[in-house]
């Protein structure tokens, strides 16, 4: 018929047929051939002729070439033993670029660098010329990037399930200091990382209707009669651990219309309808939210959530189980992980599958359901808590809010088993709100499916059990842990800070990068001169290749010697960039009205990154007060030399992997009970940057590990703020009595940093004097002041080295290693197949 077949066309017989293909040669003219033939036959382009992308490209698929062999090998060995696998599943993954990791992960580093100089090329000229896939917002996407590194390195199966989003984060650039999002092409040059599967693609159904039938032996069943579809496509992607062999999988599907594209209504002569529904599929997959701890509550962002559930889901029951397993027992093979609420609608499609599709009684779906889930919640801001109207997910999955009403039945009459009569509780326990309008509450009903429900910081666990889900955790006190964020080593500090690793790998010899609790062994070299000394000048060397990358990218002068004093993070209220502001202009201030000698500061430059969200206001204008208080500053001779801002437009993995180490102090200044952990604060800490905090997220675990005199707390604690909030805040008052403060907003009301216009910042200074919901003038003087004890303690550079390799030896427990372990023991009940 024309068509190509689907699948293997018969069973492989040749001995060789399941077996990998062998390992290329690990030798510098082994490499030199096999990049010069892909180059050839992938590329089809001569040395001579080939552009910056063609060797990009070529190198990218040989260095891929190293792993085939351990990729096919991984996925023969977990079958084979039957082994329980981790489906994490999440709608962001933000990777980072992948050369690097990749050519760590084969120990390849070296070779290729021979390798490419004897062809005339740089290893790191090509590794730039990777654009990363930005294919999430921020913490919560990194995490899971983060987590998976970890599983492949420790020999743990995962299948990491997202979306493959055809533009991921949107490109940031400023114009007149405000953000302008440029479309994310990611994709434009080639993707050498990706492997597509459209023979595996999975049909995904939405709308239409449910109705009641008699099956054959008699049973009332019911059946979704849905009115659309699309195709799934699965992509996918290499995850390397660390030189160990593995290589797990991480699954992103593409959406694409089952049908193209209609010939007859082309035909017909209406070109634009006829490939309607090919754009219209497609949409589900084009494009990332850009939207961070802050739901919209779209339809197309329910779509992709539906859509890569459905699509994971299908795959692991269909193509990674043996044929004729017994789906009773699907929780000895997957446990799913809920990367916070987006992934949430896979518990109803996993009730569907099995009693509409596979014919399950109620009981028995709900007993597998439940053991087959459980959820990680990544927030405290309320704003951020997913609601999906009933009229929306009832129109577009119909099956699935019946499933999802009567899941809260069931729920209901428990808690009234529990709590008789107490219709109040209840009532708040409802997995369906009534107001604003009738909803359903993800997180409950996450809460409810999942065997384990965790928080991402000790603090924050404990305030989630006390504030966000207070009846649950009496209902269930066993469902709740806590497993605190961490971080891949290998991306974060072998990849990014390759000086300070070798400086370790010398001192204490190189288990540390699969053992990072080892740092602990650095601890007496905080002590040694030598050490010390060395230690200073990765520092400088990092501010120098840090202060040669800005000149390039952003055209912005670095200053030698200053304090590097770096906030990198989305924007947002609750994180507070604009106490950080605030700070910059009371010092420029003071200078400024002659109440402090510009001698008198320690020369600081402050760095920003942080992307908002396209529709939030306040953030947005926050940016814009920041880069027009970077100009007035950077320009005004009161200051020079002694304060500069620099804020680079596009804040993302790459760019983060460069400023983390040449940082010298880490802002970590939200108001207290808002971070949910933070994680770039333990990439700063691993980095050897001291932090500047609040005792919020998992700064308070930071700060227990490396000891107060190592670490600048201010601020309210978590029990300040709540009663602060009860008795009534008033910005304004510390407005009034605090002079300094005053003078700092004044002079922002003044026009002095928009051209003479006073109203231009009216948003974000407004804001703050009668509305302040995060508190920032009440923690501004506490701030100011240990802003204070940090330029004292960095004028003894000797104790601040001693104190910044004391936080280096002391952060190993934020490992994303050591959180996967956590997970393994009290969450997952696996382990490592080694
Ligand atoms: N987080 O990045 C996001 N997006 C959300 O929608 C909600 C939370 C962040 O997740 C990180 C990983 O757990 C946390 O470290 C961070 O505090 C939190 O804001």
């Amino acid at each position: 018929s024309g068509h190509r077949t689907l699948g293997p066309t018969s069973t492989p017989t040749h001995p060789l047929a399941t077996a990998p293909v062998g390992m290329p040669a690990h030798s510098v003219d082994g490499f030199v051939r096999e990049f010069l033939h892909e180059l050839n036959t992938n590329q089809g382009v001569a040395l001579s002729r080939s552009s910056a992308n063609d060797q990009y490209l070529a190198l990218a698929s040989t260095v891929r070439n190293y792993l085939m062999a351990r990729w096919l090998e991984t996925s023969r060995r977990t079958r084979e033993a039957k082994a329980k696998t981790i489906g994490y599943l999440s709608a962001e993954y933000l990777l980072g670029r992948q050369l690097g990791n990749a050519l760590l992960a084969t120990d390849l580093n070296e070779i290729a660098e021979k390798g490419l100089a004897l062809c005339g090329l740089d290893l790191v000229t090509l590794r730039n010329q990777e654009v990363e896939p930005g294919l999430g917002n921020g913490g919560l996407g990194r995490l899971a990037a983060c987590f998976i590194d970890s599983l492949a390195t420790m020999d743990v199966p995962c299948i990491g399930y997202g979306i493959r989003y055809e533009y991921g984060i949107f490109r940031q650039t400023f114009v007149d200091g405000r953000q302008v999002e440029e479309t994310d092409t990611w994709l434009a040059l080639g993707s050498p990382w990706e492997f597509p599967h459209p023979e595996a693609s999975v049909q995904v159904d939405f709308g239409g209707h449910t109705e009641r039938y008699v099956d054959a032996d008699g049973e009332e069943r019911t059946r979704w009669v849905p009115s659309w579809n699309v195709l799934g496509v699965p992509y996918n992607y290499m995850v390397p651990g660390y030189l160990n062999g593995r290589v797990n999988t991480l699954r992103l599907w593409s959406a694409q219309a089952t049908k193209a594209f209609d010939l007859q209504i082309f035909n017909a002569g209406d070109y634009a309808q006829a490939v309607r529904a090919q754009t219209f599929a497609e949409n589900i997959s084009k494009v990332l939210y850009p939207e961070d701890s802050t739901p919209q509550g779209k339809e197309l962002r329910l779509q992709q959530q539906y859509f890569f559930v459905a699509c994971s889901l299908r795959d692991f029951i269909d193509n990674e189980l043996e044929e004729g397993f017994d789906l009773h027992n699907l929780a000895d093979r997957i446990t799913y992980q809920l990367n916070d609420t987006h992934p949430v609608i896979a518990v109803p499609e996993l009730m569907r599958l099995l009693i509409d599709v596979r014919g399950f009684s109620w009981d028995e779906a709900w007993e597998v359901t439940s053991k087959c889930f459980n959820y990680t919640c990544h927030t405290l801001l309320p704003e951020a808590l997913e609601v999906w109207s009933t009229e929306l997910l009832g129109r577009l999955l119909p099956r699935h809010l019946e499933i999802v009403y009567r899941i809260n039945d069931q729920f209901l009459a428990e808690v009234d088993k529990t709590f008789p009569g107490d219709g109040l509780r209840t009532r708040r326990m409802s997995i369906i709100s009534e107001y604003p309008e009738r909803g359903v509450r993800m997180a409950y009903l996450a809460t409810v499916a999942a065997g384990k429900v965790n928080g991402v910081a000790a603090l924050h666990s404990q305030l989630l059990r006390d504030k966000v889900l207070p009846d649950f955790s009496e209902l269930w006190p066993d469902k709740f842990t806590n497993v605190t964020n961490g971080v891949t080593p290998r991306r974060f500090v072998k990849l990014a800070n390759p000086k300070l690793s070798d400086l370790i790998t010398d001192a204490i010899g190189p288990g540390w990068l699969t053992n990072l609790e080892r740092l602990k062994e650095l601890e007496p070299y905080a002590d040694d001169p030598e050490f010390k000394a060395s230690f200073a000048a990765v520092k400088a060397s990092n501010k120098q290749r840090l202060t040669a990358l800005l000149k390039t990218r952003d055209d912005i002068d670095l200053p030698d010697g200053h304090l590097l004093d770096v906030m990198v993070k989305r924007l947002h209220e609750y994180k507070r960039q604009s106490l950080k502001l605030l700070h910059i202009v009371s010092l420029y201030e003071q200078v400024l009205s002659g109440k402090l000698p510009a001698s008198a500061l320690t020369p600081r430059t402050v760095v920003f990154g942080a992307k908002a969200a396209p529709g939030y206001r306040m953030a947005k204008d926050t940016i814009h007060l920041i880069n027009k208080v970077a100009m007035k500053v950077n320009s005004a001779p009161e200051v020079e030399g002694r304060l500069k801002v620099a804020f680079p437009a596009n804040y993302n993995v790459t760019l983060a992997e460069k400023l983390i180490p040449a940082a010298d102090l880490s802002e970590q200044i939200s108001l207290a009970g808002m971070e949910a952990s933070g994680t770039g604060n333990m990439k700063f800490a691993l980095n050897g940057a001291l932090t500047i905090g609040t005792d919020d997220g998992a700064n308070v675990e930071i700060r227990q590990l490396v000891g107060d005199k190592h670490f600048f707390l201010f601020g309210m604690d978590e029990p300040a703020v709540t009663e602060l909030g009860a008795k009534g805040y008033h910005p304004g008052a510390y407005y009034e009595s605090n002079p300094q403060l005053r003078a700092t907003l004044d002079l922002i009301l003044s026009g002095h940093f928009s051209d003479g216009d006073p109203h231009a910042f009216d948003s974000v200074v407004f804001n703050l004097l009668h509305q302040d919901r995060f508190m920032a003038l009440a923690d501004f003087q506490s701030y100011v002041d240990t802003q204070a004890l940090v330029e004292q303690r960095y004028a003894d550079q000797d104790a601040w080295t001693r104190s910044a390799i004391l936080n280096v030896a002391r952060t190993g427990y934020f490992s994303s290693d050591r959180s996967m372990r956590d997970y393994l023991q009290r969450i997952w009940h696996t382990s490592p197949m080694l």
